[in-house]
């Protein structure tokens, strides 16, 4: 399945999370200032939910969760890379903080791994202001419509993967056009100061794992929550 959709969700409310990279203990004590409720509320994840921080191994849990749905970012795709074909792709991920996979005993490494490989390239969710899309990083050609259609018929081409898991450009040129087809999109992978929005595209990854803050956006009131990452687990930033 490459892309998820998600009905309506009328009981509660929906929040979408910027990059996570095993910053899992951050992740909880932002979803307790908030008062997630587990029995009605939904967490959404722009993906890069592993690598370079310091709870990685515990993604199969969290992703078990019947609240919590993620797309895949170019960090879960390092890791299905290096698992899939480790002569070429183990040593990337390793350099990009993927040692915790590696480490793992070898049953749970390939729950692990099923579950990283069951991930959506995109979630689309039905809301009161329309559709709503979550990419890691931005959507091919502007078009949501047309994506949606390609992940639906399973054939995103080499193109797709490459904007959806890795482009920052929209963020480099400050905006990038207009996203057709949905009321607003959320995206990731291109650490920011704070949440910032270019078009109609939310950019979330407030780079928790490099000192930053971990940012919540809840996509009922379109208020952003966030909290600072203390200094003890900030990885150094690198443009990967
Ligand atoms: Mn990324």
């Amino acid at each position: 399945m490459m892309i998820k959709k998600l009905p309506r969700n009328r009981a509660g409310r929906d929040w979408v999370v910027g990059d996570l990279h095993g910053c899992f203990e951050l992740l909880r004590r932002l979803m307790k200032t908030i008062g997630f409720n587990p029995q009605t509320d939904r967490l959404i994840s722009v993906g890069d939910l592993v690598d370079r921080g310091p709870d990685s191994h515990l993604v199969g849990e969290w992703l078990a969760q019947p609240w919590f749905h993620a797309v895949r970012g170019n960090h879960e795709q390092m890791a299905l890379d290096a698992m899939r074909n480790p002569l070429e792709d183990l040593d990337r991920h390793l350099r990009n903080g993927g040692r915790w996979l590696s480490e793992m005993p070898p049953a749970e490494r390939d729950a692990c791994v099923a579950a990283l490989a069951q991930l959506p390239l995109a979630i689309e969710i039905d809301s009161e202001v329309g559709k709503i899309g979550v990419v890691h990083a931005d959507c091919p050609g502007n078009d949501w419509s047309a994506l949606a259609e390609r992940l639906a018929a399973n054939c995103p081409s080499a193109e797709d993967y490459d904007t959806l898991l890795w482009s920052r450009e929209r963020v480099f040129d400050r905006g990038a056009g207009h996203v057709n087809g949905v009321a607003l999109l959320l995206v990731g992978h291109t650490p920011q100061d704070h949440a910032i929005r270019y078009d109609n595209v939310m950019h979330l990854d407030t780079g928790a794992v490099y000192g930053g803050k971990l940012t919540l956006f809840c996509l009922d009131d379109f208020v952003e929550v966030s909290l600072p990452a203390g200094s003890e687990h900030a990885a150094r930033y690198q443009l990967h």
